[in-house]
This record gives C-alpha cells, sequence and structure tokens, in this order.
C-alpha cells in the first residue's frame, strides 16, 4: 500500500496513485523512492565533457587545503570544482534555452507560412498585435497588406536564430537603463542559436575554465531565451492564435468524463493543439464518438500545451507534471497526444495495463511503443482529425476498471499582460497605472512572480501552495505560468473569491475592486515573457525606479526540476529580479561558484539567485527583499487602514 499523503497534497492524485499500487503499476513516484539522486552530480561535481572521466571533483573536507591537495583535487584534465560546476549549471542554461527557442523557431517557421498562404487553417488573429510588433521591429505598416507585414515580421524572426552580430530585436523592450547595463556587462546577445552554441563550444574539455567567464555566457544565453526565443513564441503565438482574455476554466483529473472519449494534449507547442480542439468540433467527429457508444469528446490538456489551450479555449486542464501517469491510470483516457517537452518516456508502459493510446507527433519527440501519427503544418487539420478518430475508434475497448475523481477546480485563466493592462486601466486608458499606484500606497506590498516544474523528490505542489499562499497573505500579488499556474488552479487560489480568504487586506481590497484573483495565471513557461513584459511596464508607468531591479518583485520556482527552469532563473536574474529557488541547487559542488550567483550576481545584474527548500522561508526571503526595495523607493512608510466608502473605492479602479 503506498503513502499516497506523504507524496502528494492534491487528493485526485493520492487518490490515482493508491489506484496505480492496486493495479501493479509503476509511476515517477514509486521511481523516485527507489532510486537516489547522485550526491555528487546533485552538486554540479561531476564533469562527464571527455572520455577520461567522468571525473568526480567533491567539496575539501572542512579544514584550509594547501596547494599540494589543492592541485589533486581535480578532474584528469585540470578542471576545477568552480569550472565543473559552472561547466554544468550553463549547459543546462543551453537545454532550457534551446528547448524554449526551437519551440519559437517552430513558431516562427509557422508563421511564416500562414503568413505566405502555405499553411490552410492558420490566419492573424490579432492584428493589433502584429502591427505592434511591426512597429517594434521597424518594419514598414503604410498601406501594406497584413499578409505582407506578416512575412517581413516571420522572417525576421528566423533571422533572429542565425543573426550573427548586433543584438537581439526583442531587447528594445526592456527599460532602458536595463538595455545599457547588458551593454556593459557584455551580455547582450546576438543570435539565439550563436549564444547557446557558444555554450556548448565553452564547455567542451580545454576552452573556458574561468568560471566567472562561463557564467556570463550562461546569462547572455539565458537573455537570448527569455527576451529572445521564449519572447517569440509568446508574441507570434498571440498574433496567430489570439492574445489570452479571462476565460474560466476548470482543473484536475475530475475533468475527465465518464461517459465521453477522453483525448488529452500534452507537451507545450499549441500549434497542433489549436487545430485538434478545432478537429473536436466537427459535427461528423461528435457523430462517430456517439456510433462508437460515447456522448461526445472531451479534450483536456497536461503541462504547458494544457495552459495554452485554456488560456485561448477555456479547455480543462486534466494535471501538471506529476499527473500525466495519473490521468491515464483513470483508465478512462482514449489517446494521450505529445509533441515536446516535459513528456515521461514511462507514460507508454503506464498505457499498455490500460488501454490508451499515446501518440507522438513531432519528429524530434518520439517514444518506442507510441504511435506516430506526424504533424504536418501544411495539412494541420488533417493530422488532427487522424488524431481524433484514433481516439474515437479506441472508446469501445476501454475496460471497465474506471475510476475517475471528483476533484476539479473553478479557476480564471488568460492575464496576459496585455489583458492586465486593460484589466487595471480600462480600454481608452489602458495602464498599470493602478497597480503602481496601489504598490506606493501599500495596499499592495509586492509582485511577486511563482512559476515552474513539479518535482518527484519533493511533495507534490505542497512548496507551490505554501509559498504562494505565504505572499499573498502578506499582501504581495503573485503571477504565474507553468505547473505552478496549474497547482494553484487545483488549491482554489485562481478565482476572485479567494482573495478574500487567502489574501491580506491590502491586496484584498485591490482584488475585490478590480474583480481578480489574488494568483493570475499568465501562461505557459515560453509565457514567462508575459513576466517581463509586465514588469517593464511597472517600469515604464512610474512611480518605482527606472529600472526592473528597483521594483519590489521577486521571482520563484520552489519545485523546479528541468533544464528550463534554470535558464528561466537565469533570465530572470540577469532582467534584475532576485530570484530563490527550492529542493535542491545544482552548484553547491563550489562554494565560490555559489556565493558568485547568489551575491556577486546582485552587484553586477542588480538581480541574484537563492536556494531555499522550505517554502514558507523562501517566500519570506521574497518579503524582504521586497521590503529592501520599498525602502529604497521610499515608500516603505507604515500602512494606513483605513475602511472605504463606494467613492472611494471607485477612486480605487
Ligand atoms: O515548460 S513548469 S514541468 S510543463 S518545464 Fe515542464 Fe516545468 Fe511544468 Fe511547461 Ni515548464
Amino acid at each position: 500500500m503506498v503513502n499516497g499523503e506523504s507524496r502528494s497534497i492534491d487528493q485526485a492524485s493520492i487518490e490515482m496513485m493508491e489506484k496505480a499500487a492496486a493495479e501493479g503499476v509503476n509511476t515517477a513516484f514509486d521511481r523516485a523512492e527507489a532510486t537516489k539522486p547522485c550526491p555528487i552530480g546533485a552538486v554540479g561535481s561531476c564533469c562527464k565533457h571527455c572520455g577520461m572521466g567522468p571525473c568526480r571533483v567533491p567539496l575539501p573536507k572542512g579544514k584550509e587545503e594547501t596547494p599540494q591537495e589543492k592541485q589533486k583535487r581535480r578532474g584528469v584534465c585540470g578542471a576545477t570544482a568552480e569550472t565543473i560546476a559552472a561547466r554544468n549549471f550553463i549547459r543546462m542554461i543551453a537545454g532550457g534555452a534551446a528547448a524554449h527557442s526551437d519551440h519559437g523557431r517552430g513558431v516562427a517557421e509557422l508563421f511564416l507560412a500562414a503568413a505566405k498562404g502555405e499553411a490552410p487553417g492558420y490566419e492573424i488573429r490579432d492584428e493589433q498585435k502584429l502591427l505592434q510588433v511591426a512597429i517594434d521591429w521597424g518594419i514598414e505598416i503604410g498601406d501594406r497588406s497584413n499578409k505582407e507585414i506578416a512575412v517581413d515580421i516571420g522572417e525576421r524572426a528566423l533571422a533572429e536564430y542565425g543573426r550573427q552580430e548586433g543584438e537581439l530585436l526583442f531587447l528594445k523592450m526592456a527599460p532602458l537603463k536595463r538595455q545599457a547595463l547588458w551593454q556593459r556587462q557584455g551580455v547582450a546577445p546576438r543570435g539565439i542559436d550563436r549564444e547557446i552554441v557558444e555554450i556548448m563550444h565553452r564547455t567542451h574539455i580545454g576552452v573556458d575554465q574561468e568560471y566567472q567567464n562561463l557564467l556570463k555566457q550562461g546569462v547572455r544565453a539565458a537573455i537570448a531565451d527569455g527576451w529572445g526565443g521564449s519572447m517569440m513564441a509568446t508574441e507570434l503565438q498571440d498574433i496567430l492564435f489570439g492574445t489570452p482574455a479571462p476565460v474560466a476554466g476548470k482543473v484536475n483529473l475530475g475533468v475527465l468524463k465518464t461517459d465521453e472519449v477522453n483525448l488529452i494534449i500534452h507537451g507545450h507547442e499549441p500549434l497542433l493543439s489549436e487545430m485538434i480542439v478545432a478537429a473536436a468540433q466537427n459535427p461528423e467527429m461528435t457523430e462517430m464518438a456517439k456510433s462508437k457508444g460515447a456522448k461526445g469528446i472531451n479534450i483536456a490538456g497536461i503541462c504547458c500545451t494544457a495552459n495554452e489551450i485554456l488560456m485561448r479555449h477555456g479547455v480543462p486542464i486534466a494535471g501538471n507534471f506529476l499527473q500525466q501517469e495519473l490521468a491515464i491510470v483513470t483508465g478512462a483516457v482514449e489517446a494521450m497526444v505529445v509533441d515536446v517537452q516535459c513528456v515521461m518516456q514511462s507514460i507508454t508502459t503506464v498505457a499498455e495495463c490500460y488501454h490508451t493510446k499515446i501518440i507522438t507527433t513531432s519528429p524530434k519527440a518520439m517514444i518506442p511503443g507510441a504511435t506516430h501519427i506526424e504533424f504536418d503544418e501544411h495539412n494541420a487539420l488533417k493530422s488532427a482529425e487522424t488524431i481524433v478518430r484514433t481516439a474515437v475508434e479506441n472508446y469501445p475497448n476501454r475496460s471497465k476498471n474506471v475510476h475517475i475523481p471528483s476533484q476539479q477546480t473553478d479557476l480564471i485563466a488568460g492575464f496576459s499582460h496585455e489583458t492586465i493592462n486593460y484589466l487595471l486601466g480600462g480600454l481608452f486608458r489602458a495602464s498599470y497605472r493602478p497597480l503602481n499606484d496601489n504598490i506606493i500606497n501599500g495596499r499592495i506590498r509586492g509582485v511577486a512572480g511563482v512559476v515552474g516544474c513539479n518535482n518527484a523528490r519533493v511533495k507534490h505542489n505542497e512548496a507551490h501552495i505554501a509559498m504562494v499562499k505565504e505572499l499573498i497573505k502578506n499582501d504581495v500579488l503573485v503571477i504565474t505560468t507553468g505547473c505552478n499556474a496549474i497547482a494553484c488552479g487545483e488549491a482554489g487560489l485562481m478565482v476572485p473569491e479567494a482573495a478574500s480568504e487567502y489574501a491580506g487586506s491590502g491586496l484584498a481590497e485591490v482584488c475585490e475592486t478590480v474583480g481578480i484573483p489574488p494568483v493570475l495565471h499568465m501562461g505557459s513557461c515560453v509565457d514567462n515573457s508575459r513576466i517581463l513584459m509586465a514588469a517593464t511596464a511597472m517600469v515604464k508607468d512610474g512611480g518605482l525606479g527606472d529600472d526592473i531591479s528597483e521594483l519590489p518583485v521577486a521571482g520563484a520556482a520552489p519545485e523546479w526540476m528541468s533544464e528550463k527552469a534554470i535558464s528561466i532563473g537565469q533570465y530572470f536574474v540577469a532582467s534584475g529580479v532576485f530570484t530563490v529557488f527550492g529542493v535542491t541547487w545544482p552548484t553547491l559542488g563550489s562554494n565560490e561558484v555559489t556565493e558568485f550567483l547568489f551575491k556577486d550576481f546582485e552587484r553586477m545584474y542588480g538581480g541574484m539567485w537563492a536556494f531555499e527548500p522550505d517554502p514558507i522561508k523562501g517566500a519570506h526571503l521574497m518579503i524582504a527583499h521586497i521590503d529592501k526595495k520599498r525602502k529604497a523607493l521610499g515608500i516603505d512608510k507604515a500602512r494606513e487602514r483605513v475602511l472605504y466608502d463606494m467613492a472611494m473605492r471607485r477612486e480605487l479602479t
């Protein structure tokens, strides 16, 4: 019998873990208990970049080392613990930046094909954003058609990957002071691909041996992710599929239906999932489902694809990263279709215990045992229909052993940067002014971006929820993406009523007046670029300093696990944000490297890293930083407590 209570705070997940155990199905939770992490690799002290290794270089044993002893504590090539930790760290950034940016490249390719009329079914949905990006990039508008402008944007976007000189176009979106700092520090990225390749070159045996210089390249590649590849993905997706606006949805395994065909979309890129949603609405498909004995077709999402289609279509979310196997364990999933990133290889072995078909769609990501139906962007609707049909045809194979947990929670999502602007300022005077004003008058203490994964080494969702609740209780508005957003939805923090239940009185007052939850869902992990835009908008609106590093804001990923999270954290830090990670820290094998990231970076970038596995302590590190920034801005005076009459409430908005 498994002890589900020790593995997750989510009842639906606990029920499914118990069902899995009773049916002899192995999940990530079992494997995490059976296999402990390598203690040397976990702290970044193992170098396996050449055939003389792997070399393990542990920390010195307490006492001062003699030069002779120090010499011995090196890899075969002479690499020190510092070099090895820094190399490993920036290779994680390269992996994360590559994943986000290659996603962005895929979107740019589809965008260009759509603009040229070569991708039927896709069109420009957000003309305003199309024109805005054209203006930002210096592309002529005049009396040219949207298609002509879009072709220029698509070509310019793709050229950003191979740019050899100069700076990425989106860097201009950052506050001027930040742009100047990046230039001064020599970290303004050139081409996105170039910065990632340069990490691979510098970390090859016998190249860059100075940890400070290695970390500098890590910063440059991370900026190329946040202000490059990820921003590209977000902006072009918004133009193609529409910029998200507030939408009601439901989240958790209870969104699966006992009497409908359940098709789960899992992964990251919305290119295919948008079409699957359209294909499932085709009356012909619904009729086919009925002919198989189902009442209809139910689409649900997992991971960041879920966030994308929730934000734009209100499609329900079945769960976050650690719930992907558990969804199959319900026995009610006819097909799980995946593209790239955060897809566990074990979903095929879990699926073998049920009737679920696993369908891979990307030539970049195949899984042994899965059915491969390649996504063809030139014939997207046909690919999508083939997938939906495969799911429908599998419905009669469902066995009797189906159990869907009852838990499903309401949430409001769709808080893009533009939506926040509109909600706060109204259509004709859209601005962040009310947010800045409420920060200055102290009703809102600051803003925290809490994002990132689940990690099977810690209790599922526990740190996410503990940290977010502690922040909102202390009047810190939380903005979120990725698996943290899904966790917050499951915990009921994303409805306006959560403000009176969980938020401090100042934050609750503002949320109730504007009608927003105290935790705002901003999208998927590439949409962390929306957080950069929101922070920049706060700077530009005035009254809170001239740079992101002066704002009373902080970031965190309390249950991180992926390389993408490290890249995101690094671009938050490089943008001037104090950022706290939980679970584990990958450079603890070198005190010097860790000190450099945690302390020296503040002097260099105005933002720095911290590691704190306890989510409440982590929240208080963030609050202390927010208070430090409030003090520096001179807005740290005691907050008045007043009762608001209607006139004062109107003034609040
Ligand atoms: O990109 S938060 S587990 S799903 S890596 Fe993955 Fe982490 Fe979830 Fe989205 Ni982001």
